[in-house]
């Protein structure tokens, strides 16, 4: 029975699942979720996810949500480079910079670039200033981690490279579209503010099926106010 994976298109969380799956070349069946069409909250889904969300994993009768829980689940399920660490002092940075990521970093990435895809960035603007702040002390201590090694732990990309890089391209692309709008958020020029941080991104987005991975409505749109994240 093969790996089903059910994700959304510019959801940082599903493009984690779907980087570990590339990086694993593992196979898997594609079942791309519509949230404009109610697919999250279909009675077949929530069987699935009972939260509603995405990504999520199923493996025969075995169901499983949460990002970082299935790249656990694919880094045992599939063979590959492994990617939750080869040593303990590995094992515990990687996971170190997941937590940071989700404690830190994640929530207020989102907080600072949804207003920007819903046109609602003028009214907004006080609270997504707030949440860039956050984002751009993240960016800060991550340039710092990068500045003198290629991946976040060890010599390889990990499971914390990849939970961490979707939020790092989701923020760029919000500087970018804020822009548009008039809007300096205060990431750009992103390499001359971030260079470490932008080369990892260019390595990561060399990876050989990265392209694979890339948000299939973000190849096709540009972003505008209305487009979704
Ligand atoms: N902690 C979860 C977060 C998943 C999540 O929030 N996914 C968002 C997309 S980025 C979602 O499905 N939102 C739909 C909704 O809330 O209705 C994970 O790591 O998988």
């Amino acid at each position: 029975m093969a790996i089903e994976i059910f994700w959304l298109s510019g959801s940082p969380y599903s493009w984690r699942v779907l980087l570990a799956l590339e990086i694993k070349q593992a196979s898997y069946v594609d079942r791309r979720l519509d949230g404009s069409k109610g697919d999250l909250k279909s009675p077949e889904y929530l069987a699935i996810n009972p939260r509603g969300r995405a990504p999520a994993l199923r493996d025969g009768d075995f169901v499983l949500n949460e990002s970082v829980a299935i790249m656990a689940y694919l880094d045992q399920a599939c063979p590959g480079p492994k990617l939750f660490g080869a040593s303990a002092g590995e094992t515990g940075q990687i996971w170190r910079f997941i937590c940071e990521c989700s404690d830190y970093l994640a929530d207020e990435t989102i907080a600072a670039v949804l207003p920007v895809f819903s046109g609602q960035l003028p009214e907004k603007r006080e609270a997504v200033f707030a949440s860039v702040e956050k984002v751009r002390a993240e960016f800060a201590r991550i340039e710092r981690v990068l500045a003198d090694q290629d991946w976040f732990v060890g010599d390889a990309i990990s499971a914390a490279d990849i939970a961490v890089y979707p939020f790092a391209a989701l923020a760029l692309r919000g500087a970018r579209a804020a822009e548009k709008q008039g809007v300096d958020l205060g990431f750009l020029p992103f390499v001359g503010r971030y260079p470490a941080v932008g080369r990892w991104m260019d390595r990561i987005e060399a990876l050989p099926r990265y392209q694979k991975t890339y948000p299939p409505h973000w190849r096709a749109a540009d972003v505008a106010p209305g487009s979704a994240v």
